[in-house]
């Protein structure tokens, strides 16, 4: 992409309304625009991240064994009359009626409709297990919209659901997203910490959420210090075995959110050394709620013995918005953004020091063809302007490297290549900071 051809609308001042680092970026680094509260649009390099997010989340759904579906952002709210939710859910729903004045409401989980589609379709335990997953857009009338995608109105999630026959069966699927959520969060640069959790709305007695400490997270947590240096699963993990241990694994230290911390509990485990008191970002959670939506909307399989029972089952979200900001707050720096590299929404950008010269244009050129080519992804800043805001706007969008090439470093045969975490800078030919860059890639 070309900066001169793209929409990157970077405001050099901090905008008033937004409290926290990663709001504040996002807003600088033209990445979001607020349209509501709670509700923005995604301009287009915030949109690249999302996007960078999705595919990750996709690829360990897929790998663990979901399958994915969209289901629709509106539902009807009989629905959930059937699940005895629509009175319960409260202000946060968002009711709406169409020209026939029949009441729908815009979906704030999916609960209920996936216990519909299954049961429409599925009737054998010979089907099961089965995961169905989507990633579509929520609405919760949030009270406090604030600190940007953090808490948003309008958010994006990716919303799994589990169906067995038993409650073993259940809890087995249950592992399986827990070790894919161990995996998809670590690929993005992330240290998510399983707590235990409470289930809330959603119900259930198992219920873990998935917290990355910072400072500026909403929920206080207390946990076991260890935990932040566990392994998370390999890629190979055998999805088909038994998972119980890696879960088990990290199950086994302390680490609670406040809504259940049990301060007896956690002396009685946790050494004084060990226990970390913090603040903490929920990026997922899972749950496992048996029964609770197949018995009232009569989600029934029959089973090897012919006997008729209601299939158990669990949910599991990602706040894939959210997880925009968290990896923000997790890593940045005075000058902006540190994108980790695989949701970085350009591999490097390119700065062409002096648009319009003839050697200067041609090196950057050559760098954009074979970068591009090794699906690198990068950004070349072809406009006119001085080098202090072109260095400022690369460093605030925080791609992992910065290629820099001017006239003088030319003619000496040099550009130079910037480490965007750490800012290491080195100064070398073009042809071995593309090698460099490009190892491994070709
Ligand atoms: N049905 C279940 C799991 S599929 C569910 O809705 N779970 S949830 O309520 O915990 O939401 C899942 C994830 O969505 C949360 O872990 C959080 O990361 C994200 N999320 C929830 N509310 C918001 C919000 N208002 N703004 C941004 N992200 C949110």
């Amino acid at each position: 992409m070309r900066l001169s051809r793209y929409f990157l609308p970077v405001l050099r001042e901090t905008p008033a309304e937004a409290q926290i680092a990663s709001h504040q970026l996002m807003l600088r680094a033209g990445m979001l625009r607020q349209e509501a509260a709670g509700i923005y649009a995604w301009l287009p390099l915030g949109l690249r991240v999302l996007k960078k997010i999705e595919h990750i989340v996709r690829e360990e759904m897929d790998r663990a064994g979901a399958i994915e579906l969209l289901m629709p952002t509106l539902q009807l709210a009989d629905l959930w009359r059937e699940s005895g939710r629509y009175d319960a859910y409260g202000a946060e729903m968002l009711r709406i009626s169409d020209r026939h004045q029949r009441e729908l409401l815009f979906g704030p989980t999916n609960e209920e409709m996936i216990t519909e589609i299954f049961r429409a379709y599925v009737h054998s335990y010979k089907e099961l297990p089965k995961n169905l997953y989507h990633i579509q857009w929520k609405f919760r009338d949030e009270l406090r919209p604030r600190f940007g995608v953090m808490r948003g109105r309008e958010f994006l999630m990716k919303d799994a659901y589990s169906f067995d026959l038993d409650e073993e069966a259940g809890r087995a699927s249950y592992n399986r997203m827990f070790v894919a959520y161990l995996r998809a969060f670590s690929r993005m640069g992330l240290k998510a910490i399983p707590m235990q959790a409470e289930s809330g709305p959603i119900g259930g007695e198992l219920s873990h959420e998935f917290i990355v400490l910072a400072s500026t997270g909403e929920s206080a947590v207390y946990l076991d210090r260890r935990l932040l240096d566990f392994e998370v699963p390999h890629a190979r993990i055998e999805y088909g075995g038994d998972l119980g241990e890696a879960v088990r694994n990290w199950t086994g230290l302390y680490a609670a959110t406040e809504d259940v911390h049990d301060p007896e509990r956690y002396e009685r485990l946790t050494a004084p050394a060990d226990r970390l008191t913090a603040r903490g970002i929920e990026v997922g959670q899972t749950f496992f709620f048996g029964d609770k939506y197949s018995v009232p909307m009569k989600a029934t399989v029959t089973g090897a013995d012919g006997a008729e029972r209601p299939v158990q089952m669990g949910s599991y979200g990602i706040g894939i918005s959210r997880l925009v900001g968290a990896i923000i707050e997790a890593s940045h720096d005075d000058e902006g953004i540190i994108w980790p590299e695989p949701v970085a929404p350009f591999g490097v950008g390119i700065i062409n020091l002096r648009p319009g010269e003839e050697a200067v244009d041609g090196a950057c050129e050559n760098a954009y063809d074979a970068l591009d080519r090794a699906g690198f992804e990068p950004l070349l800043d072809d406009t006119e302007g001085r080098p202090g805001g072109k260095f400022a706007t690369m460093d605030l969008i925080g791609l992992p490297w910065q290629l820099i090439i001017g006239p003088r470093g030319l003619a000496d045969g040099v550009v130079e290549l910037k480490r965007r975490a750490g800012g290491l800078r080195e100064t070398l030919s073009l042809e071995a900071a593309l090698e460099r860059l490009t190892r491994g890639k070709y």
